[in-house]
């Protein structure tokens, strides 16, 4: 059983009609996400997780300091080029000690992942959430497993290439018009949808800021926003740090992004970015 940490997230609102997704929404602070990479290459804590006991106590942990929802990845996406490609069964066989343990954990759990058929199997593991960072757009079979399981989606924003000279709003936008076409073909419900300008990915350091900065704009589609800027590069480039020292930098871009709209956070620092986010709707609240 979780224990909820005082003044904590865990889901209370048990309306008859309103589905898991739209209970994590339906609070006074924006829900944090924590990330669990099961992987040996991510980005900033790659192979600190791959075993299993040590995943497991990271997910305690991020649950008692107050995360809403664990995203549990075993592939990195390494925005910043040199991803390695992991097959379907390593990638199952990282997950398989680990994600069904977690969700016994009490909480939801996201599977980050771009593939269908281990979306599947998360899903039959007990995962709540599909997290594709190819917003339905890479694996043809995508939507079609989110809307046999009704399960909610993220859909982030993806660019093979960084370009500089485009207008980098128009882009999300216009890739989000395309995954909600897919979403609404395949039979996925709106309201089971998320959106996320995908920071880092396919982005120049200063499209990253500018998806921060505006992202105000995207609320237009009318669907709950997700920003993922924890330990980014982007952070780098305003104040050079390696990606363990970018907390300040992750923390600024979270409190602005839940300014300019967001709804979910995702983060590698659970404590330090709920105890941000409800400072900073504590101070809101006070205008
Ligand atoms: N960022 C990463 C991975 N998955 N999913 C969403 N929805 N939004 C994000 O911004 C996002 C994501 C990259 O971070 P991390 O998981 O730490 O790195 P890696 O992909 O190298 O494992």
């Amino acid at each position: 059983m979780v224990v909820a940490p005082p003044g904590s997230n865990v889901e209370t609102d048990q309306r008859p009609g309103l589905n898991r997704l739209a209970r994590l929404l339906a609070r006074a602070t924006p829900a944090v996400m924590g990330v669990l990479n099961v992987t040996p290459d991510s980005f900033s804590d790659g192979g600190r997780f791959i075993e299993p006991p040590n995943a497991l106590e990271q997910a305690r942990r991020m649950i008692s300091e107050g995360a809403d929802i664990l995203d549990i990845g075993a592939e990195s996406t390494r925005p910043y080029g040199g991803a390695k490609a992991v097959a379907i069964d390593e990638e199952m066989r990282r997950l398989a000690p680990i994600l069904p343990a977690a969700v016994a954990l009490g909480i939801p759990v996201s599977i980050d992942t771009m593939k269908a058929s281990v979306a599947e199997w998360a899903l039959a593991a007990g995962a709540a959430v599909i997290n594709d960072v190819w917003g339905l757009q890479r694996d043809g079979d995508m939507a079609a497993v989110a809307a046999k399981h009704g399960a909610p989606v993220i859909i982030m924003h993806n660019r093979q290439h960084a370009d500089p000279s485009i207008d980098i709003m128009a882009d999300i936008s216009g890739f989000f018009a395309r995954s909600l076409r897919i979403a609404e073909s395949a039979g996925i419900a709106r309201d089971q949808i998320v959106l996320d300008p995908g920071i880092g990915f396919g982005k120049t350091p200063q499209q990253s800021l500018i998806a921060i900065a505006r992202l105000r704009e995207l609320k237009s589609f009318g669907l709950p926003l997700l920003v993922g800027a924890s330990r980014k590069r982007f952070i780098a480039s305003v104040s050079p740090a390696p990606p363990d020292q970018r907390l300040g930098g992750s923390i600024a871009a979270h409190v602005l992004a839940v300014a300019n709209g967001a709804a979910i956070i995702r983060t590698h620092d659970v404590a330090e970015t709920v105890q941000a986010v409800r400072v900073a709707a504590a101070i809101a609240s006070m205008r």
